[in-house]
């Protein structure tokens, strides 16, 4: 050890090691709906070293706009995000009427692990004035965004400033399925939950790849991940163990799964190493009349793509380098301080020794 290292360095679980930015940071704006998976999103994002959160948003989806906001920022105190700013958006779709998941994420969304306060506030601005002025404040074509929710945000964005559809490098979302649907028997939820916005987000003219079902349904937290991430022993892995035990028994009961998708954290993957993903350029267009096909995402595959197509879809996951990944993630984070969190049987354990609480019936 030389004189210019801080001892503090030498411990493997210190929080947040600094990220410099160098020429291979990805610059990422997260829109999201937390949602377990849109946590464990949060957590890689911050925990990859070439990825520069520059803002996350939030937006109606998995529950109300409040729920959701909320849970992005409790997140944040669990990671030990600090100096990003957070701002929530659209409260309801473009057109259609509010619908939420709770058979998946839960009455509040976030169901399971016990949820601290937020340490920090909200961005005082709209989520969508703080997408542009990201967008329009880092050079033309450096920022990419990753929607991991319905796409109202970013639908309103472009309408109000439609310059940023030039400026941003892509737009990585997790959404839509080629030959697969959850809400539907043909259509994904981050879609047909506001057709409308995603018609405007395929159709704006920037590239688009869509990571949806074919994809994340590979990315299965089977036990031999829950394992991986439990062996990393920090308070925010506990936590990602709690959201993913809950998130696969709702799997389970709702959809038959033995082990949980874990969508959004792919689309960051996406971001951070191509490689991770099978993408095909195709075009996509979003269904917005159809009685039975609401939402889908229609993916022409009668190759080759024209030209001119800026759409593509992830339909192959590298399952092992994916949970690498995560995993990754989450032994740079280390132990956070100050999370207000301590794992249910923890919590449990302090309950019983406090003579104030009613026992459990
Ligand atoms: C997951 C979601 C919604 C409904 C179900 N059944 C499962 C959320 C996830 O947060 C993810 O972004 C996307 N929507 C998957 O459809
Ligand atoms: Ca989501």
């Amino acid at each position: 050890m030389t004189g210019c290292e801080r001892p503090a360095d030498a411990d493997p679980r210190r929080s947040g090691a600094p990220k410099v930015p160098d020429a291979t940071t990805q610059k990422i704006i997260l829109d999201c709906d937390p949602g377990h998976d849109d946590a464990v999103a949060i957590l890689l994002a911050h925990g990859n070293p070439t990825i520069e959160l520059l803002a996350v948003t939030t937006v109606v989806g998995n529950q109300t706009l409040p729920k959701v906001t909320r849970n992005a920022l409790a997140v944040a105190r669990i990671a030990g995000i600090t100096g990003v700013p957070f701002a929530a958006g659209a409260d309801r779709p473009l057109l259609r009427e509010i619908e939420v998941a709770p058979e998946i994420h839960g009455e509040s969304g976030l169901d399971g692990p016990m949820l601290p306060e937020p340490s920090f506030g909200l961005d005082e601005r709209h989520a969508v004035d703080l997408i542009i002025d990201t967008v329009m404040a880092h050079e033309a074509g450096t920022v990419t965004i990753v929607p991991t929710a319905g796409l109202t945000n970013i639908a309103l964005a472009v309408r109000k400033e439609p310059r940023i559809v030039e400026r941003v490098k892509q737009v990585v979302l997790m959404g839509g399925g080629v030959h697969v649907g959850n809400w539907s028997p043909v259509a994904e939820f981050n879609i047909v939950i506001d057709p409308e916005a995603a018609d405007i987000v395929f159709r704006a003219g920037w590239d688009v790849v869509m990571v949806g079902l074919d994809l994340t349904h590979q990315a299965l937290a089977t036990p031999e991940v829950a394992a991986r991430i439990a062996a990393v022993g920090t308070g925010p892995a506990a936590f990602v163990g709690e959201l993913l035990e809950f998130f696969g028994k709702a799997y389970e009961d709702a959809q038959g799964f033995d082990a949980p998708p874990v969508h959004d954290p792919c689309a960051v993957a996406y971001v951070i190493d191509p490689t991770i993903v099978r993408a095909v350029r195709m075009p996509i267009a979003i269904e917005t009349t159809g009685t039975h096909t609401l939402g889908m995402t229609v993916a022409d595959l009668r190759g080759p793509a024209p030209e001119d197509c800026r759409t593509s879809a992830a339909m192959e996951l590298d399952h092992g380098r994916f949970w690498d990944l995560v995993v990754d993630a989450l032994e740079r984070i280390g132990e956070t301080p100050d999370t207000g969190w301590s794992p249910r049987a923890a919590a449990r354990a302090v309950e019983s020794a406090d003579t104030t609480v009613t026992p459990e019936a």
